[in-house]
């Protein structure tokens, strides 16, 4: 996997991204016609992208396929994808690996037994959406297909560690930490071998045993438990990072962690025991010319625009984003909340209800906590967004999803995002209420944020959910870059401005508010079900347009954060 610090010493890593063969498949002919066998007609693509950026191809919805040729020394041979939007079916010479379903988390298929030489990796995509879709056809973005994120192989040698996951507890002065090592291992060997494994954290030897594992088996390892001394917390003020090193005789995995308590004390967030008001903005990872194929130095550019905004935090709407960017968060100390593209619109309760999508929903959540599980940044699971939460299938899946995130996910808080308030029956099922309200745009006006607080505290005693703090996970308006009046018209950048301004004060001076979110922080392409209401088909309530220039709600914004920082 990509990250930005190599995550491999001993293990060899080969990356596949670059020009791929490629071809669409509007006629579904390429499983009759076994076109992983070879294809005969393609042209050639970029990996990773999304195929929408070619101009043939910008609303195709269907399977299209890719191949690429590489060389391999043989053995066993990992194939590492980090996204490939949404369903993909991979096959090595002709021989089907495995298939995966969710567009925004990574996945490998391991073969074995594989001969030096030239070899043919191909992958069949399909973006098309089922009513067992997620996120379902009507979804607030756009409807990219592709291989969006990085592929590499990697040669597998021995015993390996394919994953790792640092669990910990603090004492109560959070100066000492009892932690312990899972580790996900691999036998690559195929024969029965006893080998050991070591773990080190910061350099320091924490863990080495043996363990015998037969065949091309996988096995876990629970450490034992060990402490960590004067621990050096990761803090938004000083975020301090822990280097994780597990080792084989022939294999390696490099990762990072860090250690704080995120919780809820008196209807505020604390993070390492001191209050921390959320202020943020959401934020796709998207732009025009990349699509959902986010280049690394974007990343940098948009981390560098939030922080001269004042944001401290973000909320990483509406999937797991790159594992680079979640790196790039840990480094800079900004809290994180990552979240599974459950998008809730297309959705009622019969389709919120079936096994399938309540499934693939879990399954969404284990890949996520899997692969993000060590990043100290991510202190929010969001387990879904604006879903039919008035509806009993939805009580049902949050009373799944709550507890698995709760038990599973290590230090955080778990929630999801409502926009139905004063309806909603899940809400025991969260650690923090989180509104997604639109005073000011699809009701009220935009002084309507009193009265709006004043009736929610209301539900929320009626609901005897008063220990539970609010976030004000999305609230905004449009704005078209550029457009300006005299009269305070809507979709001006004014009228954004001062309603943005007006929400943030409101939000600011209530007890009950432990953060805000804007929705969002640039405009970005919106898909067709969508409909009329989105001008220039795109959601343009960003408060930068969607080549990042700032509108006049940025200077209010940044204006008003900068000013809430200096009260602290
Ligand atoms: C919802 C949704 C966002 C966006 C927003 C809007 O709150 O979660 O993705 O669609 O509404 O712009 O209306």
């Amino acid at each position: 996997m990509q990250r930005i610090y190599n995550d491999h010493i001993q293990r060899n890593t080969q990356s596949l991204n670059g020009q791929w063969k490629f071809s669409v498949d509007p006629e579904d002919l390429g499983w009759e016609q076994r076109w992983y066998t070879g294809l005969k007609e393609s042209r050639f693509v970029t990996v990773p992208s999304v195929w929408n950026t070619q101009l043939d191809l910008l609303e195709y919805e269907g399977a299209a396929w890719y191949e690429k040729e590489f060389y391999s020394r043989g053995g066993c041979l990992r194939f590492c994808f980090e996204a490939v939007m949404t369903e993909a079916d991979v096959w090595l010479d002709g021989v089907h690996l495995g298939y995966h379903y969710g567009g925004f988390c990574q996945f490998d298929f391991i073969a074995r037994n594989v001969q030096p030489g030239n070899h043919r990796l191909t992958v069949r995509v399909d973006n098309r959406f089922t009513p067992q879709s997620i996120p379902a056809a009507k979804v607030d973005w756009y409807h990219y297909g592709g291989i969006t994120r990085n592929v590499s192989v990697e040669t597998l040698k021995g015993l390996t560690v394919l994953n790792n996951r640092l669990e910990y507890a603090l004492n109560a002065d959070r100066t000492t930490a009892t932690c312990r090592f899972i580790l996900e291992i691999y036998n690559a060997s195929g024969r029965k071998i006893t080998k050991s494994v070591t773990a080190a954290l910061d350099g320091k030897r924490v863990y080495s045993g043996d363990i015998t594992v037969s065949g091309h088996k996988y096995a876990t390892i629970t450490t034992p438990e060990f402490t960590v001394e004067n621990v050096r917390l990761w803090d938004p003020e000083d975020p301090q990072l822990y280097d994780i090193c597990i080792t084989t005789e022939t294999d390696d995995l490099l990762d990072r962690t860090g250690f704080r308590t995120v919780e809820v004390i008196d209807q505020a967030v604390h993070i390492n025991g001191k209050p921390f008001e959320l202020r943020g903005v959401n934020r796709h990872e998207e732009h025009p010319d990349w699509g959902m194929a986010f280049p690394q130095g974007l990343m940098y550019r948009d981390l560098d625009i939030i922080r001269d905004l004042g944001c401290n935090s973000l909320r990483g709407s509406h999937y797991p984003n790159s594992q680079v960017f979640v790196d790039m968060l840990d480094e800079c100390g900004i809290p994180f909340w990552s979240e599974i593209p459950f998008w809730g619109h297309g959705y009622t309760n019969e389709t919120a209800g079936d096994p399938v999508v309540v499934q693939r929903g879990l399954s969404m959540h284990k890949e996520m906590v899997k692969y993000y599980y060590n990043h100290p940044c991510i202190i929010i699971w969001g387990m879904h967004n604006e879903m039919p939460t008035g509806e009993p299938a939805m009580l049902v899946m949050t009373k799944l999803y709550y507890p698995y995130l709760k038990e599973n996910g290590g230090n955080r808080l778990v929630t999801y995002a409502t926009d139905k308030a004063f309806v909603d029956i899940c809400m025991e099922y969260c650690d923090i209420i989180c509104l997604n309200r639109y005073a000011g745009w699809y009701y009220k006006d935009r002084d309507g944020w009193l009265e709006e607080l004043e009736s929610f505290r209301q539900r929320r005693k009626e609901l005897g959910l008063e220990h539970k703090p609010v976030i004000y996970s999305e609230f905004g308006g449009a704005a078209i870059y550029g457009h300006h009046t005299f009269d305070d018209l809507r979709g001006t950048e004014e009228y954004q401005a001062t309603m943005l301004d007006k929400a943030l004060r409101a939000f600011h001076a209530d007890p009950i508010v432990a953060g805000f979110y804007i929705w969002q922080f640039c405009d970005m392409k919106t898909c067709r079900q969508m409909g009329l209401d989105r001008a220039r088909s795109y959601n343009n309530k960003g408060i930068l347009n969607e080549y990042r220039k700032p509108k006049l709600a940025y200077y209010i914004v940044k204006k008003a954060y900068n000013e809430f920082k200096d009260e602290e």
